[in-house]
């Protein structure tokens, strides 16, 4: 089941049993590249993969939170191909929700309900446009460097929509389209505005786009890839609205934002504009392509744009060719290690990071040179490279401690790589004896995104790491060919670092942001008066125009409003559903069979169902969730008149 039948047939390693970390190997980063990935070459076990074989360390900073104490952080976690968003405390790692977003959930009722529907979208005959999704990225609203507790947003790769989730409720409210772009994988919040002063919170949400397209992609130059492009996109946080967008030479991947609200910007391994893979790894470097927000929107406003196909967002031209003074460029080219992935922002605000992935090194760029460079006081886009250390195989995503060091997941070597950034810029100007490496800790395995408490803000408090690796092989109880994923947490507060915890995670977070809790106010029951459709005892009952009926329905434990309706076989039936408890967590269900009905409301909740009552018969519609001693008795009859 691991690799080391075929690097036996390789002679490419001895036969010993190593396939707990040499599932990948080191020759896919040197020079062999990506084609040769599952087949390369297994490294060889060291001291420090026995170290990490030790029993993980006991008290003061554990990952244990006893019975009825409660997490020090909340974790707000991507589920990839799942769809949705997680949340989860930590240290102790308990699920505390799942958020529905792109997917449809028949706990919640989220795509099943007509308001959550309007929310992913439907087509003329009223289904869902999608429901599947790919959640990688989740960010959250800023004000003064940190986390306000307002939003966070969440991309989709699969259909490059964003969705927004407001932290009172940690529900979806939004979910936007973006026109022309295809594969929007990187997501984040600017953290101020450009410009204004005052406004010194989240207002904009970047986009990048990861996949060439024909442009717009409606079925033209379909046979000549090089005529496609990609665009960055911003959108507003209040509204969700497109406002512009920025088509770019190459790809988009991640992307980061500085603290000044000045510039945006996107790791690109794919300034080939290749659309196969030896193609986009024929390039000695890539770069890191950083935006000009305030020039940006200078020309949107004088007018100076074009729109694409029938998209009415209008896109400014960001392309070297169109950009060839830097005085007025709207973007700069930063070349970096080849095929880079991750690119993420140190909190002091000077710099960013770039991972090699194909090559041992991380690239970091300072954001100071950069703005040099859009003022035309900076020669060469290259001299925005402060530090180019080699950190080892692999290297994927970087977090910061807030004590100056940068933690970057290798990918390759399934380590985590601590080193010193300050000392890493010593080197590159030549100082022989920085201490660079600081520390290679073994993960298990294969890591993906590392994320630090609040290490995305100015309030990094390098207290814990989480690295999410993307294999777990033989750490859990085996479950069949499908593995559970590890969340391991490593406690980083003291000088080195320590494995606190294996969590499992259900296929496939990718990043988070672990988030203070206190910066986190939620509410306990809804506003009845939030939902203008909310059913009240004067508006409550069966409503009949034509073939239209309307069930207006309220509900308290242990009871419906209404023990029966009676509709006729051919009715479009619309339920609407008030919860009338005012008790915290006091939630009730309505499962109607046959139906494919199934949905919560919440403490003062209202939600909404139509369908059409296509068969005949009775019908139990029951409450599916627990609310009292006599819940199960919480049921109406649903009669269907032939
Ligand atoms: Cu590296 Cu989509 Cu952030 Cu996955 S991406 S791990
Ligand atoms: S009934 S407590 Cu199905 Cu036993 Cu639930
Ligand atoms: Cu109402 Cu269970
Ligand atoms: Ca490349």
């Amino acid at each position: 089941m691991d690799s080391s039948n075929d690097n036996n047939k390789n002679g490419s390693a001895t036969a010993v049993e190593h396939g707990r970390r040499g599932f990948l190997g080191k020759g896919a980063a040197l020079g062999l590249a990506g084609v040769t990935l599952g087949l390369a070459a297994c490294k060889e076990q060291g001291a420090s993969e026995k170290a990490a074989a030790a029993k993980p360390h006991q008290a003061g900073g554990g990952s244990e939170i006893a019975p009825g104490q409660l997490d020090e952080y909340y974790a707000f976690i991507s589920a990839g191909h799942a769809g949705e968003a997680r949340i989860l405390g930590i240290p102790s790692g308990r699920t505390l929700k799942r958020i529905p977003v792109f997917n449809v959930d028949c706990m919640v009722g989220w795509g099943i309900t007509n308001e959550s529907k309007a929310i992913i979208g439907t087509k003329p005959d009223g289904s869902l446009l999608y429901n599947t999704g790919d959640t990688h990225h989740v960010h959250g609203s800023y004000k003064d460097g940190t986390y306000d507790g307002r939003w966070l947003f969440v991309n989709d790769k699969i259909h490059s929509r964003l969705a927004r989730i407001r932290m009172d409720t940690m529900e979806c409210d939004k979910i936007t389209q973006l026109p022309n772009v295809m594969g929007f994988h990187g997501i984040f919040t600017d953290k101020r505005d450009p410009v204004d002063p005052k406004i010194n919170y989240t207002t904009r949400v970047f986009c990048g786009a990861e996949f060439h397209i024909p442009l717009p992609n409606d079925g033209h130059d379909l046979d000549d890839p090089s005529r496609w492009g990609a665009l960055f996109s911003c959108v507003s946080a209040e509204t969700m609205e497109v406002l512009w967008q920025c088509r770019v030479d190459g790809n988009m991947d991640l992307v980061a934002t500085s603290y000044d609200g000045k510039l945006a910007a996107s790791n690109q391994y794919n300034v080939e504009n290749a659309a196969d893979l030896n193609g986009m790894m024929s390039a000695e470097r890539d770069a890191c392509v950083f935006f000009h927000v305030e020039r940006i929107e200078r020309l949107v406003k004088e007018g100076k744009f074009t729109t694409i196909g029938a998209s009415k967002v209008p896109v400014i031209d960001g392309r070297k060719a169109a950009n060839p003074d830097p005085k007025t460029a709207v973007t700069c080219y930063v070349p970096v290690s080849k095929n880079p992935h991750g690119v993420n922002a140190s909190p002091d605000g000077k710099y960013f990071v770039c991972s090699g992935k194909l090559s041992p090194t991380a690239t970091v760029i300072e954001l100071a040179k950069v703005l040099q460079w859009f003022d035309g006081g900076l020669k060469d886009a290259r001299d925005a490279v402060v530090a180019e250390p080699e950190i080892g195989l692999g290297p994927l995503h970087t977090a910061f401690d807030g004590r100056g060091n940068a933690y970057t997941s290798l990918f390759l070597d399934s380590q985590c790589v601590k080193w010193n950034v300050d000392a890493a810029i010593a080197q590159f100007k030549g100082d022989k004896n920085a201490k660079v490496i600081l520390e290679k800790m073994d993960v298990h395995y294969q890591p993906g995104h590392n994320y630090a408490s609040m290490g995305e803000t100015r309030e990094a408090d390098g207290k814990y790491l989480n690295s999410g690796n993307k294999f777990s092989k033989d750490r859990f109880l085996p479950v069949g060919p499908l593995h559970v994923e590890t969340e391991q947490l490593i406690d980083i507060s003291g000088d080195k670092m320590r494995l606190i915890a294996d969590h499992t995670a259900y296929s496939e977070p990718h990043d988070g942001i672990i988030v203070k809790r206190d910066l986190v106010k939620t509410r306990q029951i809804y506003n009845m008066d939030d939902f203008p459709n909310a059913v009240k005892p004067e508006n409550a009952g069966i409503e009949r125009h034509g073939n239209k009926v309307h069930v207006r329905l309220m509900s308290q434990a242990p009871a419906y409003s209404m023990p029966v309706i009676k509709v006729r076989k051919g009715d479009e039936v619309t339920i609407t559903l008030t919860n009338h408890d005012k008790v915290e967590d006091l939630t009730h269900g309505l499962a109607l069979p046959t139906y494919n009905i199934n949905f919560i409301v919440n403490p003062q909740e209202t939600k909404s169902v139509t369908f059409k009552a296509d068969h005949a018969g009775a019908f139990w519609m029951y409450c599916t969730h627990f609310c009292h001693a006599l819940h199960l008795e919480m049921r109406s009859r649903f009669l269907v008149e032939a």
